[in-house]
């Protein structure tokens, strides 16, 4: 995996201090732990978290971010510790970056350089590299006096990986020009997947969304038996995985796995990634996982609804997913299921929850699809065998050399079997559109 190569790659883990910045009314201020998330990127990022502190303030101090004694409390922890790189909770202004490593003489990362060093690392198709490094580029350049400040970097080191780092030497224009390249590759590549896409012949999709950790990929796994990498780590996924899901009721959906989510995710990346979630964009409904065990559940399921937003798929119908529900206490559970009705408690590990969701998945798709009376003469196999597949049988007979069947289906899908029906001599009725559930 290349996030272990990168790991290996260098001597020793670099000794990290993660610092939190905490405002009023920020997420932070809310977590049950302010440090918990910042060192699960930290550590995402190959780094030892050897200690943590945070600072609460009205509002960030121009210079620096940090008070001066706050700067000077950092500094000490740092020599005590042997601290190589300090990581900040926070999107640092080019001058606080600049002044904080001066008056700490150590490497700082901010919040969005780990983000952006995480996904540099993670990346394995060349679509999520070209993505990762357009970012990358776009922060770049408006950092470009050598980020932060003249303090020396080694190669390899955590804020300095991926393909960017070569830019950092280079002017602005070049900057420029690598990124309209950039662009050029991306909307490329963006041509190709679509033309996949719309060859697909499956009438619906249906996305997993949710927070990094979640267990997106695992749910996955389990519903499509799909061979996907799964790891207690943030960011573990950074590419789309589609597979065939066939539910009980024989019909087939495509189910799409995609990159996490977290809060405060660089607008940069978000943007660049925006063909990447072109899969969630399009698809019919979105199962939003959450970790029902988490601490700062309420904190995962905000961030996720801001990402979907920015992404403008809002506008979907979305079912909440409580996973991991072999993690919570019974006492918790009531208070779950009372503060979230509509959601479904499922767990990946134990496959609970997982028959009702496909049971709610297949009432979503009958709201969804038309109701029909289809006659196929039966001595057509490859079209029975569709009508099996697309639609959902809801009843069946044979009648003079006819499959006579009630089944419900897509309009998309219809209109596609509807030409083929007719012209092998089929015959349909309209029936109605299903009850709503
Ligand atoms: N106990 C428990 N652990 C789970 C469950 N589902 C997933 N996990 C664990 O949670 C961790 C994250 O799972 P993933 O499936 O990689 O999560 P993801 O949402 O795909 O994460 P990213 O790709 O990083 O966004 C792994 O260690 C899983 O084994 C569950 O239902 N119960
Ligand atoms: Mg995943």
């Amino acid at each position: 995996m290349a996030q272990k190569q990168t790991i290996l790659a260098q001597e020793e883990a670099e000794r990290a201090i993660v610092v939190t910045l905490i405002l009023p009314g920020s997420a932070a201020s809310e977590a049950e732990d302010p440090l918990e998330e910042i060192r699960g990127l930290a550590e995402a990022a190959g780094a030892n978290v050897v200690d943590g502190l945070y600072q609460n303030l009205k509002k960030v101090n121009p210079r620096a971010a940090f008070g001066k004694g706050k700067i000077e409390e950092i500094g000490q922890i740092a020599k005590a510790k042997n601290a190589v790189l300090i990581v900040v909770d926070y999107d640092l202004s080019p001058s606080q970056g600049r002044n904080l490593e001066k008056d700490l003489g150590i490497r700082v990362v901010d919040r969005t350089e780990l983000i952006l060093d995480i996904f540099s690392t993670r990346a394995q198709t060349k679509q999520a590299k070209l993505q990762v490094e357009l970012a990358q580029s776009e922060y770049m350049k408006t950092r470009l006096t050598r980020m932060w400040t003249h303090l020396e970097r080694t190669e390899g080191a955590i804020g300095s990986r991926g393909p960017g780092e070569t830019q950092l030497e280079t002017d602005r224009r070049l900057v420029n020009k690598r990124i309209s390249d950039l662009r050029k590759k991306l909307k490329q590549i963006e041509g190709r997947r679509h033309r996949e896409a719309i060859s697909r012949e499956y009438p619906y999709t249906v996305s997993l969304v949710g927070y990094t950790n979640a267990g997106k990929s695992s749910l996955l796994r389990r519903l499509t038996g799909a061979d996907v990498f799964v790891a207690d780590q943030l960011f573990a996924t950074l590419d789309t995985r589609i597979r065939n899901w066939r539910l009980k009721d024989t019909r087939e959906l495509i189910l799409a796995d995609t990159v996490g989510f977290v809060r405060d995710l660089p607008h940069g990346l978000v943007a660049s990634f925006h063909a990447t979630l072109e899969e969630t964009l399009n698809a019919d409904l979105l199962l939003h996982v959450c970790d029902a065990s988490a601490a700062d559940l309420d904190i995962h399921i905000r961030a996720v609804d801001t990402v979907l937003k920015e992404v403008e798929a809002d506008g979907i119908s979305l079912l909440l997913l409580l996973n991991k529900w072999d993690r919570v206490s019974q006492d918790d559970r009531m208070i779950l299921l009372n503060r979230f009705p509509d959601a479904i408690p499922v767990s990946a590990h134990t496959g609970d929850g997982l028959d009702r969701l496909e049971e709610v998945i297949g009432q979503y798709l009958d709201d969804w699809s038309l109701h029909l009376e289809v006659s196929v003469p039966a001595s057509d196999g490859r079209l029975l065998a569709d009508f099996r597949r697309i639609s959902r049988v809801l009843h069946e007979d044979y009648e003079e050399g006819n499959w006579v069947a009630e089944v419900t289906l897509s309009p998309r899908h219809w209109n596609a079997l509807r030409h083929e029906l007719l012209a092998q001599g089929g015959d349909f009725k309209v029936v109605g559109a299903v009850e709503s559930h």
